[in-house]
């Protein structure tokens, strides 16, 4: 098991969970924690015994945003040289099912960062938001994208250009996290929800996250399409056999991954 500087990594069953761990920056997502989370997320991914990854924060903060003081002083050049932030792009690429356990601070990168797991269960705690203006930048890891496709366009552009933060309620009421626990039950919700995912079959659960990111990338006619080619190719999988022969013996099916 690989040590992290920023981050926790633990395992539980067919379950990965990673804790963002800079508890005196609020969690700001530094390039170590890029690297880190990057890195322990690409492992849990590709190993066939793990279906479902939580990816949380502290009780405070899930992040309070990219570091502001690593990036303060550096030049357009550089920030162009080394594609600031793209590494993130392959944490948003992964296929195992990633859940954001939200509690207390997302902001900037934190929020953005929540946005690239395929689904959020926020605390009652959680705060949501864009302040990015007030630095005098704009959202820099996919908020401008990621959040009007959640949200839309008006309460996006209102997060985006007034920098106010939102609630646990408005989220869930505006289709941006899935569900609101009380603070206190939001591990062992999200534990729950990762449990679930995690005892069907992987390769049929990771079509699905690939099916459903189709819709940001595509038109309704070609996504329909892309999803009918994977629902038949399913069919060359040991899971749809077992799955629908245990349907028909009413038993539980007995999912191998394969
Ligand atoms: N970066 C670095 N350090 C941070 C950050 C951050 N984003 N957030 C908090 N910290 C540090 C504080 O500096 C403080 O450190 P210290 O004790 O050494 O002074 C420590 O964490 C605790 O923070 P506070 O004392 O401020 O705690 P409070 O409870 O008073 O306030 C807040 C909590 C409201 C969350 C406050 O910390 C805050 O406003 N943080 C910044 C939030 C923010 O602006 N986030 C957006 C960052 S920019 C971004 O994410 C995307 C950048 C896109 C740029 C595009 C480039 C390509």
């Amino acid at each position: 098991n690989t040590e992290y500087e920023t981050i926790l990594v633990s395992r539980d069953g067919r379950v990965g969970v990673i804790t963002l761990n800079r508890p005196k920056a609020l969690n700001a997502l530094n390039e170590q924690t890029m690297n880190d989370v990057v890195a322990a997320a690409t492992e849990l991914d590709r190993d066939p015994d793990i279906g479902a990854i939580i990816l949380t924060g502290s009780e405070k903060a899930f992040a309070a945003g990219a570091d502001i003081k690593e990036m303060a002083t550096k030049s357009a050049a550089e920030m162009y040289r080394v594609d600031f932030f793209s590494p993130w792009d392959a944490f948003a690429r992964l296929r195992t099912p990633k859940i954001a356990a939200v509690s207390g601070y997302a902001l900037g990168g934190g929020c953005e960062l929540a946005m690239m797991c395929d689904l959020i269960i926020a605390a009652d705690t959680a705060k949501f938001g864009q302040p990015e203006i007030n630095l005098g930048v704009i959202p820099g890891m996919g908020g401008t994208q990621r959040l009007i496709r959640a949200i839309g366009k008006s309460k996006a552009m209102d997060m985006i250009l007034t920098a106010r933060q939102m609630d646990a309620e408005e989220a869930e009421r505006s289709g941006l996290v899935a569900r609101v626990v009380p603070a206190d039950q939001l591990l062992d919700t999200a534990n729950d929800v990762a449990r679930t995912i995690a005892g069907l079959s992987k390769p049929v659960a990771q079509h699905a996250v690939e099916a459903v990111n189709a819709a940001y990338e595509t038109t309704l006619q070609q996504g329909v399409q892309y999803e009918r080619r994977v629902f038949h190719g399913l069919f060359s999988t040991a899971d749809q056999k077992e799955g629908m022969t245990a349907f028909s013996e009413k038993r539980k099916a007995n999912f191998t991954h394969e």
